[in-house]
């Protein structure tokens, strides 16, 4: 929909939700899932306003707690979990939620939830005391319409909708089941505006490559061969949190990769599993980049949205970007 200008001069873009109001009668589906993204705005922006000044208020330091991950908690990765706990609690539209920062699965609203909330409340910890770019990754499943719903957590391919919101730069971008990966800006009155629909370019000639480099010579021998032959072509990016790295592949093409940790010198430092965690982190991704007409696969080339995940907080290496860049890396690690 154009900017509507009146003869006010008002200039009024159409607002995220109702984008996807029309989304929803489009498909006449309730409005239950609105709801349960009203939610999800609401904490990204409450965490956004806290991000913004969490300087000012010393609350970018550590919290001395360590996290199921065995990771240093930081206070915005408590404040981001609350924050989104609360919003999500409230809207009763949540049967559990799984976050990186909760050690147990959270039930919520058993009988009268519809949805299913994997999220990651504050990605890319070791931007935080800088101030520099961080996430807010979720990816939603909908419970059995049809029958008994027991709760299993689900694959990728199951999701509904996943999304990011790159925090404090304050862009939003969803993927819809079979509907697309949408961008939203915010507007004056803080609001997410103007759809814009993402899809990867076919033109190799912005792809990036996006890694941790200082971790290059830890990679399987295969990986680290398909980089050498391929770094040349492509630029290279790496901001440290998958929400602002991905927010970049989305837009430009390449790839983003985080691959398992198999030949790091010190032993105990080897992630054979991949960092980076399956259900709130990689799933989400490979949701938005599959609608977004790319792929995603793991360490042995295999699908990501195709994996079912035995336990809320497991790994996995990843691959996720243009189709053919990933289909051709994928190829190398079968
Ligand atoms: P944290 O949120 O635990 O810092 O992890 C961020 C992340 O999961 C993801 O956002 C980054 O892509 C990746 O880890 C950064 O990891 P490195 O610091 O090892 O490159």
């Amino acid at each position: 929909m154009e900017e509507d200008r009146k003869h006010s001069g008002v200039a009024f873009e159409q607002t995220f939700m109702n984008f996807l109001l029309q989304h929803q009668e489009k498909h006449n589906r309730t409005h239950d899932f609105l709801i349960l993204m009203d939610a999800l705005i609401s904490a990204a922006q409450h965490i956004q306003h806290y991000y913004l000044t969490g300087a000012l208020k010393g609350n970018l330091g550590l919290t001395g707690a360590v996290n199921v991950q065995g990771e240093d908690v930081m206070q915005m990765d408590q404040i981001a979990n609350e924050i989104t706990i609360h919003y999500l609690k409230t809207s009763g539209r949540v049967i559990h939620a799984v976050s990186e920062e909760s050690d147990e699965i959270i039930p919520m609203n058993p009988e009268g939830g519809r949805y299913f909330v994997y999220f990651d409340p504050l990605d890319g910890a070791s931007n935080v005391s800088h101030g520099l770019p961080v996430g807010f990754l979720f990816g939603v499943a909908r419970r059995n319409l049809t029958g008994p719903e027991d709760g299993r957590l689900r694959a990728g391919k199951d999701y509904i909708a996943a999304g990011m919101f790159v925090i404090p730069t304050g862009t939003f971008t969803i993927g819809l089941k079979d509907a697309g990966v949408w961008r939203f800006h915010v507007d004056e009155t803080n609001t997410f505006v103007r759809p814009t629909r993402m899809v990867l370019p076919e033109d190799p000639k912005d792809w990036e490559l996006s890694f941790n480099e200082a971790n290059r010579r830890t990679f399987a021998e295969k990986v680290q061969k398909w980089i050498a032959e391929n770094e040349e072509k492509y630029a290279f990016r790496y901001l440290g949190a998958l929400a602002a790295d991905f927010h970049r592949t989305l837009a430009n093409g390449g790839m983003f990769m985080y691959p398992a940790i198999v030949n790091h010198p010190n032993p105990k430092k080897n992630r054979p599993q991949g960092k980076l965690r399956l259900m709130y982190e990689a799933a989400v991704v490979a949701f938005m980049c599959h609608e977004a007409g790319g792929a995603a696969v793991n360490e042995k080339g295999a699908p990501i949205l195709e994996i079912v995940p035995e336990h809320h907080h497991q790994r996995s290496a990843l691959y996720v970007g243009s189709k053919s860049l990933v289909e051709d890396l994928a190829r190398s690690l079968q």
